[in-house]
């Protein structure tokens, strides 16, 4: 079993020493971050610092060094903000402190986003995304969004707060049928349901396929809601978007 002192960098054993209370936690922390390279390690800290002019530097220089953009998102970037999370759940830190870890994260994803994208192929599939009305959380559907057009979705993103009505009125303005939702908070995750609603009212929903994500969603919550699909994460996004698409086809067949 790893051990703390098997992580190489000094401010995550710090971090996780002086923040990470939950005994599963922790054993989680501790096995993801003895397995990450020294140099995502750095990257993880910058996130979890707040220091998004350093982010933006070693995410460059990772990718100059060879470091694949998938792994510098998994084990620097999101390996960082899983920190990041458990320390604003526990009140060490406050939203702007979040805040400052959500802009180096994104100095980050700045330089990840045009490789994940940049697939050149004919679009597979065309895709609404949105975080649903009341939730301004952004960085998951943004990762999920890279992610879907690397692998050669067009995606119409909606950005946060979005309405049933802005939904409708996107799949209608671009004639998607694929619409994917995300939620971070337990108060917001009925509004996917409710969107879902808004389909049925507006006589849609059978035109259309749902994918629902997002830290406190699962696939029971999907299922009671009518959602086509869940995914966990962004690489389950697109194997979810990516079934679906075969799925309308065999429909059509
Ligand atoms: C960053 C953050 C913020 C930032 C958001 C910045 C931004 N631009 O997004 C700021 C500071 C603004 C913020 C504000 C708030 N936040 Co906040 N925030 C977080 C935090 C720390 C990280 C979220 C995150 O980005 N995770 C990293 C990404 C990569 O993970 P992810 O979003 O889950 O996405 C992955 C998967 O879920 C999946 N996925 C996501 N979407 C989709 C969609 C589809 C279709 C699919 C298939 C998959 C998928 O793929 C993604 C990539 O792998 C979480 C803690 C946590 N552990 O989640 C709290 C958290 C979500 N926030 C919380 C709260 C309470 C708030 C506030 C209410 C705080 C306040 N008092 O004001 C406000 C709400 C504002 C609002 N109306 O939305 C709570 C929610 C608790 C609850 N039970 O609802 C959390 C859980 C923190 C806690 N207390 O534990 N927050």
């Amino acid at each position: 079993m790893a051990k703390l002192a098997d992580i190489e960098n000094e401010f995550i054993r710090q971090e996780i020493e002086e923040y990470i209370e939950r005994p599963d936690e922790r054993g989680h922390l501790i096995a993801l971050y003895s397995k990450i390279s020294p140099e995502m390690q750095t990257l993880a800290a910058g996130v979890i610092d707040g220091q998004h002019e350093a982010v933006d530097a070693g995410t460059q220089a990772a990718l100059e060094d060879g470091v694949e953009a998938l792994q510098i998102m998994d084990d620097g970037l999101i390996a960082g903000m899983a920190i990041v999370g458990i320390k604003f759940r526990e009140n060490f830190i406050f939203v702007p402190e979040v805040l400052s870890c959500a802009r180096a994260m994104k100095a980050g994803m700045k330089h990840i986003e045009p490789i994940l994208s940049a697939s050149g192929i004919e679009p597979v599939g065309k895709i609404i995304m949105g975080t649903v009305k009341g939730d301004m959380h952004d960085i998951g559907k943004n990762l999920c969004i890279m992610m879907l057009r690397g692998s050669g979705f067009e995606v119409i993103d909606l950005g946060v707060d979005t309405s049933p009505d802005d939904f409708i009125d996107a799949v209608e303005e671009h004639q998607a049928n694929i619409v994917g939702m995300s939620a971070l908070l337990t108060t917001t995750m009925p509004n996917m349901g409710r969107t879902i609603e808004a389909f049925i009212d507006a006589d849609l929903r059978d035109d259309v396929k749902f994918m629902v994500g997002g830290a406190p969603v699962t696939p029971e919550f999907a299922e009671d809601m009518d959602a086509d699909s869940y995914g966990d994460n962004a690489v389950e996004c697109v194997e979810v978007a990516k079934r679906m698409i075969e799925e309308f086809e065999a429909e059509q067949a």
